[in-house]
């Protein structure tokens, strides 16, 4: 009898349900210490064999309840545990996610779109591949210009190049519709330029406004940019210089007060107070004679989208517009 005593405190030693099954099969398997207490009990005395066997099943039913309560205990305790391993704690911070944001050209871009919209211009797109006729031929530069050498166009085979301007938008544009026309164009152009202050691709957003012959006048261009330029620069000086483009006559560059030193002279201003940042003009007879306009006027301009971001964000080096570093972007949120 007294082997089984030991299984008593096994069971209450136990620390697992596997380790209780275990020790079932021990006591009560068909090769447990129970069956071979009651083999023996086959080889004691008459007399003692009933007495034996009382004491026998008296052991079996107790070390049966022992084994159901202990599994119960460690049961419940596994359970806590896994309850306690899996358990998620809802008032953690989270990690947090790096939100995104609009590059600082794009966020340029919009607010230009953003002025002219609102002055009823229409915002046309059109293919970064082109042909010679809307790229070049239409807008008054013919084949001998130096604008289209093979060093300033990237040129595909069939006369197809990358367009260098967004002005095949507005030579489309009116191709396929009558004037009146007032309109922008903005969009990724190319160039075989690659320099501190040029890459071979950036960003225009090009105007164009036609209505009747003398109904358009400079001092319409004048008025329009000056109050855009104040939109986007707040109260800067603005000024016309007088300037040669092919598909403007007369073509003027228009300059701010430099937004750096507010006009007194500095180093990116080279020290004359103002600021380069449009070309405009009247639209040159050529360009209309091209698209079979007749009886009209217009006015048309055009801008670098990158120049505009870095002069309103002051950013130094065109370049850092295009690496994506992070510390930059992070900037513009
Ligand atoms: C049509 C007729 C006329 C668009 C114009 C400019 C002047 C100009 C530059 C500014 C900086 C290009 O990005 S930049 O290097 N643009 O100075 N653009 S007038 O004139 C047009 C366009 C289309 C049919």
């Amino acid at each position: 009898m007294s082997i089984l005593k030991q299984w008593y405190d096994a069971i209450q030693e136990a620390r697992s349900v596997e380790k209780i099954e275990e020790i079932r099969i021990s006591v009560f398997g068909k090769k447990g210490v129970l069956a071979a207490e009651f083999a023996r009990m086959k080889e004691a005395p008459d007399e003692e064999k009933a007495k034996i066997a009382q004491e026998l099943n008296i052991h079996k039913n107790a070390l049966m309840n022992e084994l159901a309560a202990r599994k119960i205990v460690l049961q419940t305790l596994e359970l806590q545990e896994k309850m306690r391993a899996e358990a998620i704690d809802v008032t953690m911070f989270g990690a947090s996610s790096q939100a995104g944001a609009l590059h600082p050209v794009m966020q340029t871009m919009d607010r230009i779109v953003e002025y002219f919209s609102s002055m009823n211009f229409a915002v046309k797109t059109g293919t970064m591949v082109e042909d010679d006729f809307n790229n070049f031929e239409a807008l008054n530069l013919p084949k001998y210009h130096p604008a289209r050498d093979m060093q300033d166009t990237f040129y595909f085979k069939d006369e197809m190049l990358l367009r260098t301007h967004t002005s095949p938008v507005q030579i489309r544009t009116m191709m396929s519709s009558k004037p009146p026309i007032r309109m922008i164009a903005p969009g990724a152009v190319f160039r075989r330029d690659y320099d501190i202050t040029h890459t071979p691709m950036f960003h225009q957003v090009e105007g164009l406004l036609v209505d009747k012959e003398g109904k358009v006048s400079f001092a319409n261009l004048k008025f329009i940019l000056e109050d855009f330029l104040k939109y986007m620069f707040g109260d800067v000086q603005v000024r016309f210089r007088p300037s040669f483009f092919p598909f403007t006559e007369p073509s003027a560059e228009v300059d701010i007060s430099c937004v750096f030193c507010h006009g007194e002279g500095c180093r990116v201003c080279s020290k004359t107070g103002w600021l380069e940042v449009l070309g405009c003009g009247i639209v040159d007879p050529n360009v209309f004679a091209a698209v079979k306009y007749e009886n009209v006027s217009g006015y048309a301009f055009g801008l670098g989208v990158e120049r505009f971001a870095m002069l309103i964000h002051q950013i130094g080096d065109l370049r850092s517009l295009f690496e994506g570093d992070i510390k930059l972007l992070e900037q513009f949120r």
